[in-house]
């Protein structure tokens, strides 16, 4: 997209970019309803993170976690949120109030686990 401002970039113009640019905001700013539905996105992960937290919630078809994750630094703020899980098999021995380490991948903006672990006490 290429975009040029001038002084006679008009109101609706400038609305309409501020809106692409919030709508463009990291999926933690949007509501904690599943993104999902629908196939995972076979597009490489466009970014991964790795972070803490306790977890919330589990899915029933262990295909989503709510985790309470720790501050991912230039990221998103500390919060309870929940995750899409690639493999169901991710969480055979997760239960609900582990601490765990995971890593997850921003794909299209859904957010999936991709690796989880008990975290070590700190
Ligand atoms: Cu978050």
């Amino acid at each position: 997209m290429r975009v040029i401002f001038s002084h006679r970039t008009s109101p609706a113009v400038l609305m309409t970019i501020a809106a692409l640019l919030l709508a463009a905001a990291p999926a933690c700013s949007r509501s904690q309803e599943p993104t999902g539905g629908g196939a995972i996105p076979t597009a490489a992960p466009s970014a991964t993170y790795t972070t803490r937290g306790k977890v919330r919630a589990i899915g029933e078809k262990k295909d989503n976690i709510t985790i309470a994750h720790e501050e991912i630094p230039g990221y998103m703020k500390a919060m309870t949120m929940m995750f899409e899980v690639a493999k169901p098999d991710l969480l055979r021995d997760v239960k609900i109030g582990d601490e765990v380490s995971f890593t997850f991948s921003d794909r299209d903006g859904r957010l999936f686990v991709e690796s989880i672990a008990p975290a070590p006490p700190k």
